[in-house]
């Protein structure tokens, strides 16, 4: 097989800004986490590619834990409130950020001025679908979950390390089309560990159920 030329980024190019916007983000992640906690609001940030699962998996852990836990949903999305409404079907606060390729600390600052926190079990934020840019913006979430699906092929997770780094639990979606799809689950995960050998990883099979009991317990929810 002939070599593969592999053509890097030009670092002579690469422009410096003055200031850090990650270390902005992350000072406003922080106040917001500091809000979350003062207020025992465990908070869970949930990362995707479109279609993998999130809002799917969202509404059978909210269906499970909405009679226990006051529930309260953020959702990020380019163009629509689909999500927010799926989710709002079972009767629980939602909110709406029509964001661009990611949601923000100073997104998520402004939007929980509007939730009554003292009165909040979970916050749940379903991030806009995406596994590049949502992954060094962080919320200020005691959790970060990154949701990939086998019908995105085999590859998802060793072409998305730094989300994949990022998350404390991974979960893999749609286990049923596995075979169909022709993506080995074990190396798949093995794939996950070489990357974050301390994330969570749960299997899920969203639509129908399976493996949603499991991530609940991870998520801290029982
Ligand atoms: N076969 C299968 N389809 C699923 C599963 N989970 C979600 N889906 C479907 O995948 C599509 C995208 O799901 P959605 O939850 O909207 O994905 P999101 O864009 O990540 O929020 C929908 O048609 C879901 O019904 C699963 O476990 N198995
Ligand atoms: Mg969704």
């Amino acid at each position: 097989m002939d070599e593969i030329k592999i053509i890097k980024k030009d670092k002579s190019i690469t422009i410096q800004p003055k200031i850090n916007i990650y270390e902005v983000n992350r000072k406003i992640a922080d106040e917001n986490l500091q809000k979350f906690k003062e207020n025992n609001v465990i908070s869970i940030d949930i990362m995707g590619a479109i279609g993998a699962g999130k809002t799917t998996i969202l509404e059978k852990i909210v269906e499970k834990i909405k009679d226990r836990y006051n529930v309260v949903m953020i959702g990020g999305d380019i163009a629509t409130t689909i999500d927010t409404e799926r989710i709002n079907r079972f009767g629980i606060e939602v909110y709406q950020i029509n964001a661009g390729c990611h949601l923000d600390a100073p997104l998520i600052k402004k939007t929980i001025k509007n939730i009554n926190l003292a009165d909040t079990d979970i916050v749940l934020v379903e991030n806009v679908g995406n596994l590049i840019c949502p992954a060094e913006y962080v919320l200020g979430t005691d959790m970060r979950v990154c949701v990939v699906s086998v019908t995105e092929g085999p590859y998802m997770v060793m072409k998305h390390p730094i989300i994949i780094g990022h998350s404390d639990i991974v979960v893999i979606n749609k286990i049923e089309m596995a075979e169909l799809m022709e993506v080995d689950l074990e190396k798949l995960q093995e794939d996950v560990r070489k990357i974050n050998p301390r994330t969570k990883i749960v299997l899920t099979s969203a639509r129908k159920g399976k493996g949603i009991d499991e991530l609940i317990t991870e998520l801290g929810f029982d």
